[in-house]
């Protein structure tokens, strides 16, 4: 079996809205070269999509799934009550953007209600949580567990944490050159 041929990570959000903190776990896969399925499934607009969609990851051989999802965030929780693929859950601070006034810009708490929804699964239906908008780790959480099976993404995990260390060795030095001001200056220009 490879991981770069057919999907073996499903990304499902809540809503089209969720695509712009979820591509984020898109592109940390990429990276790696892992393939994976995405799709919409929302709890509340789509609920009979729930354990469709379940099966549907089970049938394709899935290893883990990531869900995103905001406000009263159901997905991850629901997903995992109808299958045994580890579930990563991403709590969304909504933005609803589909509101056409600024007033309503952000959810009322800040993705406190996602985080909590997503991470107090009551015992016996576990979903594993990152942080508000953390989707990034939830990719590089998904390439942790598919490395359980597959040494190349051990090799390629190790390359990534040298890479991090190498880049904020680099920061580290160009802060020590400049100054503090200059250097904060300077990158927040970018
Ligand atoms: C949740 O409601 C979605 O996960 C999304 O984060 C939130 C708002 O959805 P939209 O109103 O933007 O479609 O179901």
């Amino acid at each position: 079996m490879s991981y770069s041929k057919n999907p073996l990570v499903g990304i499902i959000m809540g809503s089209s809205s969720d695509s712009k903190v979820m591509h984020s776990a898109a592109i940390a896969l990429d990276e790696f070269g892992i393939k994976h399925e995405d799709q919409i499934v929302s709890a509340h607009r789509t609920p009979t999509r729930l354990p469709d969609y379940a099966k549907h990851a089970e049938k394709q051989g899935f290893k883990v799934i990531i869900a995103g999802a905001g406000g009263s965030a159901h997905l991850p929780g629901m997903i995992a009550s109808h299958t045994t693929i580890p579930v990563i859950g991403v709590p969304i601070m909504v933005y609803n953007d589909k509101i056409n006034s600024d007033k309503f810009k952000f959810s009322a708490f800040g993705g406190l209600d996602a985080l909590l929804s997503i991470s107090e699964m009551p015992t016996g239906s576990p979903v594993v949580t990152v942080g508000v908008n953390k989707a990034a780790n939830a990719g590089l959480y998904a390439i942790k567990i598919l490395a359980n099976e597959f040494p190349e993404l051990k090799t390629k995990l190790k390359k990534h944490k040298e890479m991090q260390h190498k880049s904020v060795l680099k920061e580290s030095d160009e802060m020590k050159k400049l100054g503090l001001v200059r250097f904060a200056d300077k990158k927040l220009k970018k």
